[in-house]
């Protein structure tokens, strides 16, 4: 019987618009999870590396365990098809540091229709915020109905900006078919608890073997010379030397 569990950290990505708190987020969960988890952290930037700075001056983890990928124009096609620069990273951080039980990936932040290739993280969380209006969730896309968990953030900010928040989230899980919703707040700290459990729960589905990595599906559709032929799960897979 071959080994059921992975030879590699989990991969988790954190998409959705900017400004939604993706990487306030990242900041959470490796405050809550480094005391006894080993992490590293890829940011995907358009122009900069706003987001690796940003996490290095919280002091999250050490400097060198964060690292940037500059996105250029398209920031959906760094996590969805060209994923390389992304691999490169994670599988840089891996060697470095590792074994390293968790590496989170944050996507450039690009629109509502950006999600990661399943063939470079494990599993997706997707943020939306209150800020954006009650009524995204009923937008869909593939990242809204379908990342393995949806946040909506800053719930704090709800009777600022006229939202209702348990409508929606019921609005959310009726998108999502019973795959999970989660209204967060950094002022609340058992939502911040119920993201922690959640990742948690994930990482010991995915060491157990039990975790099956599913495609949300592609973008919107949009032109570039490029094939998507990236497949499922993970081609690197124990194999650190391919680019
Ligand atoms: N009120 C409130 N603001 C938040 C919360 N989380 C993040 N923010 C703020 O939202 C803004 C964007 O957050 P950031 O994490 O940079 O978003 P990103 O672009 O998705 O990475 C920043 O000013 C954060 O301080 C929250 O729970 N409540
Ligand atoms: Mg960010």
């Amino acid at each position: 019987m071959p080994d059921p569990r992975p030879p590699r950290a989990l991969r988790l990505g954190v998409a959705g618009p900017v400004g939604t708190g993706k990487s306030s987020l990242l900041a959470v969960l490796c405050r809550a999870l480094s005391g006894d988890l080993a992490l590293a952290v890829v940011t995907n930037d358009i122009y900069t590396d706003e987001d690796a700075r940003f996490l290095r001056a919280e002091g999250v983890l050490p400097a060198e365990r964060i690292r940037a990928v500059e996105t250029g124009a398209c920031p959906h096609t760094a996590i969805r098809d060209d994923i390389s620069a992304n691999l490169d990273a994670v599988e840089d951080l891996e060697e470095e540091f590792g074994p390293l039980d968790l590496v989170l990936v944050e996507s450039g932040g690009d629109n509502l229709t950006a999600t990661f290739s399943p063939a470079l993280v494990d599993a997706q969380i997707f943020c939306l915020d209150v800020a954006g209006g009650g009524d995204v969730a009923r937008k869909g896309g593939p990242g809204i109905a379908r990342a393995d968990l949806l946040v909506v953030n800053k719930t704090d900010l709800a009777p600022y900006v006229g939202v209702d928040v348990p409508r929606m989230v019921a609005d959310a899980q009726q998108a999502r078919g019973g795959l999970p919703v989660l209204a967060l707040s950094r002022t609340d700290p058992a939502s911040l608890a119920g993201l922690t459990d959640w990742v948690r729960a994930l990482l010991a589905r995915y060491r157990s073997g039990a975790h099956i990595p599913t495609d949300p599906g592609p973008v919107a559709p949009h032109s570039h010379s490029h094939s998507h032929s990236q497949g499922r799960g993970n081609p690197h897979h124990g194999d650190s030397t391919q680019p």
